[in-house]
């Protein structure tokens, strides 16, 4: 399904002055790469990140605490690797990086939000994710897309518990490392308390019932030889307060329960389409999502597959480990 958005609208944005973007640079050239100590370098970049401007640090911070604030940040004039070597092509991180910048400031954003954390059903249970065109998910509904309209989702909101919401990210951070060539590629953010504006009553009372039945993310084990989907228990789509109402719906495909809700759900992805805000991210941009406030996207775009291609890294936060203590690997507290 193609949609394409009617409204432009700003996003809540921080923008970096030179001085800032040039010091904080400086600092993260000098960092090891993360990802071998994880708690140390997070402690590090605390201290690093804690160096903004006080009126940047607090409205990152509110961003991350309070629940009237936006669902959607943009933070813009972030310091970038000096040099870039190729896109990876098939989803995993490039073996060539010489310094890490980039992962830098995508973990030095998470932290001022929470605690970055793994899932062994996306990206191996990495942290840091390279989320770039790979051609054999070209048509797929996963971050590894570009042949189609990527449609509005959160991400790992599935829960083979059978609690839906026991898993999700409460934050994603997409920091920009290279923009496609064409310029084409658009994040779009559908702030739930908006699409709620945007819905009839009758729309939203069915988005409120348990009629809906989330499928398992694209890269969830699931058995391939039958093609049986693996699904949630009935869930509302909708829940919660009309001042801040939260919203599911799991990227591969959400199944209803009856017709109405069916109708219901094809409203609710061309509202969003709406009332989305949407963003060309390049890099030195970094979008902050909250991903129970709203639900995000992404257009279609040209794919090269020859090292130039858009690269972002995704992190996923929760504010705090403790509610994921039951499913935490043994070997990683982070991952699970
Ligand atoms: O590529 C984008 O802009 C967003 C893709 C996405 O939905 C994700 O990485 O979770
Ligand atoms: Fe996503």
């Amino acid at each position: 399904m193609i949609i394409a958005p009617t409204l432009t609208q700003t996003f809540e944005e921080v923008v970096l002055d030179d001085l800032t973007r040039d010091t904080l640079g400086a600092r993260l050239r000098a960092q090891p790469n993360p990802s071998t100590d994880l708690d140390r370098s997070l402690a590090e970049l605390h201290a690093a990140f804690a160096g903004l401007p006080v009126e940047q640090l607090q409205a990152i911070l509110d961003f991350g605490r309070h629940v009237d604030t936006p669902g959607v940040m943009l933070v813009r004039n972030l310091p970038c690797d000096p040099e870039l070597p190729d896109t990876p092509t098939d989803g995993t991180p490039s073996r060539d990086k010489r310094t890490f910048v980039a992962e830098c400031v995508l973990l030095g954003l998470s932290h001022l939000l929470g605690e970055p954390v793994g899932f062994s059903t996306e990206k191996d249970g990495r942290l840091i994710h390279d989320v770039a065109p790979v051609k054999t998910g070209a048509s797929t509904q996963t971050n590894e897309s570009s042949k189609v309209f990527l449609n509005f989702h959160n991400d790992i909101v599935y829960d083979d518990t059978g609690r839906y919401d026991t898993a999700n990210p409460d934050f994603l951070v997409l920091n920009c490392l290279r923009q496609d060539a064409d310029r084409e590629a658009v994040t779009y953010y559908a702030d739930a308390r908006d699409v709620v504006r945007a819905l009839d009553p009758g729309t939203l009372d069915v988005l409120r019932q348990p009629l809906f039945r989330l499928n398992a993310p694209g890269s969830y084990v699931r058995d391939v030889a039958s093609g049986t989907e693996v699904l949630s228990v009935p869930i509302p789509v909708i829940a919660g307060p009309a001042h801040a109402p939260e919203i599911s719906v799991s990227a591969n495909g959400v199944r209803e329960l009856t017709p109405d809700a069916g109708r219901a759900l094809a409203r609710l992805q061309t509202a969003c389409g709406e009332i989305a805000h949407r963003v060309w991210l390049e890099p030195g941009n970094a979008l902050l999502i909250n991903n129970r406030k709203g639900l995000h996207a992404r257009s279609e775009f040209a794919a090269r597959h020859d090292g130039r291609d858009r690269w972002l890294q995704r992190t996923y936060i929760r504010r705090s480990l403790w509610n994921l203590r039951h499913r935490a690997s043994a070997d990683d507290p982070r991952v699970h």
